[in-house]
């Protein structure tokens, strides 16, 4: 299903594209054919330039946006090209203009007009290009935002692209391999092994929760016995095990699984852990703002660890036990080119999808979602 959207998407594009960039749009109005190629606009008998300094591709439509009965065009900038609509007569007359997104924002600006509030004048529409969130914004022809919104997971950076169709817009993204990101912030972890609770701490920073690593690692259960002696030692299932400040390969210090980390996180937001998921449900709980951490390894092929518990459970860990967050992607949001990650230890990176899938299966790919 998923690949039949971006099929649509990548033809609407490519229909998009060639309708209004590449091949000339040819509109017949007030007599008057419009063009528009190399930056330059043709309306009957008159040729102007839309933007002197801009030479890149360009999205313009045509609509009556004062309800006088003769139609005005509108353009701006394509993708790489900055936020700017300029409304121009059929004679070349600049008759407004303005910002559509920040003025530092380079992925172009999607155009369409129409009447989408029924009052007999057309409204200009416009979605942000690729590298942008699908952010569409409806002005007025004196440039007033009259609504606006997010058309899909605002951190999607595919850009949008809009339609008119009986006065109600339509959206599709633009370009799926630019991906999205949620700007999860970067909490170096504080203790030797300490990323599990480091991870929480991004994850609620970035919901908005105003905590330390420290006063979540009070709230961090500790499990029993502290010290691994004759092949027992503690359920990282059911708390921390060992010391945060010790050694893995010394078998001082390990860490702490998904469970106890959801525990911790429902003190602030509702929160639950997970084990045996698969990529797609992931990439769902990102879409919906979900913030992840997942258990992977530090090492590419790490050593086994392997202990009881004292109730007799046997624990499979390995050393190198690693937790990280996992924020987005860049490709195909089925089969990513590259996962980008937020790690307590190294900071953002992005990772093969190959890598990823190998590293968070080591621990039966398992994680904690914070909503
Ligand atoms: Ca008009
Ligand atoms: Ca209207």
């Amino acid at each position: 299903m998923q690949k039949i959207k971006v099929a649509i998407n990548i033809f609407l594009f490519i229909l998009v594209i060639g309708a209004g960039f590449f091949v000339l749009p040819i509109c017949r109005a007030e007599q008057s054919e419009v063009t528009v190629s190399d930056g330059v606009i043709r309306a009957g008998e008159r040729s102007w330039q839309a933007f002197p300094n801009w030479r890149g591709s360009l999205s313009l439509v045509i609509g009556d946006l004062n309800a006088d009965g003769s139609r005005e065009i509108v353009v701006a900038p394509g993708a790489g090209g900055g936020p700017h609509v300029r409304i121009f007569s059929f004679e070349g007359r600049l008759l407004g203009q303005f910002n559509a997104y920040a003025s530092g924002f380079r992925g172009g600006v999607n155009l369409a007009v129409g009447d989408v509030n029924s009052d007999g004048r057309d409204e200009i529409v416009t979605g942000a290009g690729p590298g942008g969130g699908p952010h569409v914004r409806i002005f007025d022809g004196a440039g007033q935002v009259l609504n606006q919104w997010f058309a899909y997971s605002k951190w999607m950076k595919s850009g949008v692209l809009v339609q008119v169709e009986r006065g109600q817009v339509v959206t599709s993204e633009q370009d799926v391999s630019f991906g999205f990101e949620m700007p999860v912030p970067f909490h170096r972890q504080e203790h030797r092994l300490s990323c599990e609770i480091a991870s929480l701490t991004s994850v609620l920073l970035y919901k908005g929760v105003d905590i330390t690593e420290s006063e979540l690692i009070g709230l961090q259960p500790q499990a029993e016995p502290m010290e691994y002696k004759n092949g027992i030692w503690g359920d990282p299932s059911k708390g921390y095990v060992g010391d945060i400040d010790a050694s893995q390969p010394l078998m001082t210090g390990y860490g702490v699984y998904w469970e106890p980390i959801a525990e911790v996180a429902v003190n602030f937001r509702p929160a639950h852990s997970f084990r045996g998921a698969d990529w797609e449900y992931l990439k769902a709980q990102l879409l919906a703002d979900n913030a992840l951490v997942v258990w992977g390894n530090l090492y590419d092929a790490p050593l086994a660890l392997i202990w009881q518990t004292p109730e007799g459970a046997e624990v499979l860990g390995f050393r190198g036990e690693h937790a990280y967050m996992v924020i987005g992607w860049q490709g195909d949001s089925d089969s990513p080119d590259r996962v980008i990650l937020m790690d307590p230890l190294r900071g953002r990176r992005n990772v093969s999808f190959d890598w990823f899938l190998r590293n968070w299966s080591f621990l039966g790919n398992s994680g904690v979602v914070v909503e």
